[in-house]
């Protein structure tokens, strides 16, 4: 490895110390008998100063002449200097030049001269060198590290299930074909067939953080098309409570750790995150509706939430004080084959939403055979493409049930952003597929 210090780790009390550091070049200043370099690494700028009779004609001039955003490796002397951005300087000795950045750059990695989102997903990889974007997957990893410290603590057991699948998992038409030698088959759009077969076989407890296909033609700030999800099914429940218990109990698990340890990245983004504590509100399905009328919105019973109606909810209950809340007891008609259904033509799904948007689905499952069977046919669906996934109802199911929460979704509305592509680092959607 190239021997080098974030510029994070360098701080003033290192006064004469020699280091290295390595980095783009974002800012050169020139005023006379002075010159700086502003380096940036992953973790903050380092100035390089260069008082022309401190350093060799050969720095001084090679330094001052790089084009902005070439990467440079930098040996040289901490100065403690209250002026400077972390309090201290670099008065260079020597540099390496890694690679030259060609010019004109095709995004300006400063942000001071604005781009479309479009623009910027064109030309990722200068956008993410922006330090309040790089944070968004910074933080995206910590959720996927807090997630996964949640799960274990509990004693699920982490799980793949295949990405290539014969049948479509939701029972939707929304289903990329795959070439699969001489076999139809498809991108999975969920691990949901799977998590259900692994029921019968006694990992009562199992989470899959993976990535999945939909091909919907959305197109709109909440659609993606190659999104990341993170499942989780469990067995042995009484009732779908068991599984939002868990969910409300992961989301608070994540938000509050977030919030504790991961301050700087937040303020970057200008996030404060306010962790809901458990147990999340529950509104059953029909009483959302009444609350929409009760503000002006009228849904039709039995119609799913619009994105609008959503957003009036969110609002309401932002005014009671609540982020997070459980949308319970949907009808049936509008749930997946495989949910349990109740009297009254109710079922026993949920959704968690954030912030007037839906992160999270989930239900307790039908576990019983013959049930399963009359809904799929029910579904209009065929009962044959399903036929390896009911035999693993035939020999010994319990009850269970689990949910999948959308990743991108969750980040989205964590940090305010204003389209979900800004949670992905190369995101596909209707129109997208390159970079
Ligand atoms: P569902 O289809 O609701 O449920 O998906 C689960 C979660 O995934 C996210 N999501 C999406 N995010 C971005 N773009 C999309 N096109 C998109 N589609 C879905 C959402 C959503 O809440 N098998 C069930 C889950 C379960 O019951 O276990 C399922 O896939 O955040």
């Amino acid at each position: 490895m190239i021997e080098r210090l974030y510029s994070s780790e360098i701080n003033p009390s290192m006064h004469g110390r020699e280091v290295s550091v390595a980095g783009w070049v974002h800012e050169i200043r020139k005023l006379g008998g002075i010159a700086f370099v502003v380096l940036r690494d992953r973790e903050g700028f380092v100035q390089i100063t260069m008082p022309k009779k401190e350093v060799s004609r050969d720095v001084f001039k090679g330094l001052t002449s790089l084009s902005k955003e070439s990467v440079v490796v930098v040996k040289g002397v901490v100065r403690a200097e209250p002026k400077a951005p972390n309090g201290y300087e670099i008065i260079p000795k020597e540099y390496r030049l890694l690679s030259r950045a060609e010019q004109p750059l095709p995004l300006d990695p400063t942000g001071k001269v604005k781009a479309n989102l479009d623009t910027r997903l064109d030309n990722r990889f200068i956008d993410l060198r922006k330090h309040e974007i790089m944070a968004i997957f910074k933080i995206r990893s910590e959720v996927l590290h807090f997630a996964r410290e949640f799960f274990r603590s509990r004693g699920f057991i982490e799980v793949h299930t295949p990405r290539i699948i014969s049948t479509s998992s939701e029972g939707g038409a929304e289903l990329f074909p795959v070439a699969y030698f001489e076999k139809e088959a498809f991108l999975a759009q969920s691990p949901q067939l799977y998590k259900q077969m692994l029921m019968a076989t006694g990992m009562d407890k199992v989470f899959e953080i993976a990535t999945y296909f939909r091909a919907e033609e959305h197109d709109t700030v909440w659609h993606l098309n190659e999104i990341t999800a993170i499942d989780s099914e469990i067995a042995f429940i009484e009732s779908e409570e068991d599984v939002m218990e868990v969910i409300e109990n992961l989301v608070y698990y994540i938000m509050k750790n977030l919030s504790e340890s991961y301050e700087k990245e937040l303020k970057k983004l200008g996030v404060e995150i306010y962790p809901q504590k458990p147990p999340f509100p529950r509104i059953e399905y029909k009483r959302a509706l009444e609350i929409l009328e009760e503000n002006g919105y009228i849904l039709p019973y039995g119609e799913d939430l619009t994105t609008e109606a959503e957003k009036k909810l969110g609002e309401v209950m932002k005014d009671e004080g609540y982020d997070l809340y459980f949308i319970t007891k949907y009808p049936i008609k509008i749930k997946p084959f495989y949910t349990m259904p109740e009297e009254n033509g109710l079922s026993r799904a949920f959704d968690l939403e954030f912030k007037g948007r839906e992160i999270v689905s989930g239900s307790q499952r039908i576990h019983e055979y013959e049930l399963l069977v009359k809904m799929i046919k029910a579904k209009g669906l065929r009962v044959e493409s399903f036929e390896n996934y009911l035999k693993a109802f035939r020999y010994g199911m319990p009850p269970h049930g689990g949910f999948g929460m959308g990743l991108e979704r969750f980040i989205m509305q964590l940090l305010n952003l204003k389209n979900i592509r800004e949670a992905v680092l190369f995101p596909r959607d209707r129109k997208r597929l390159e970079p």
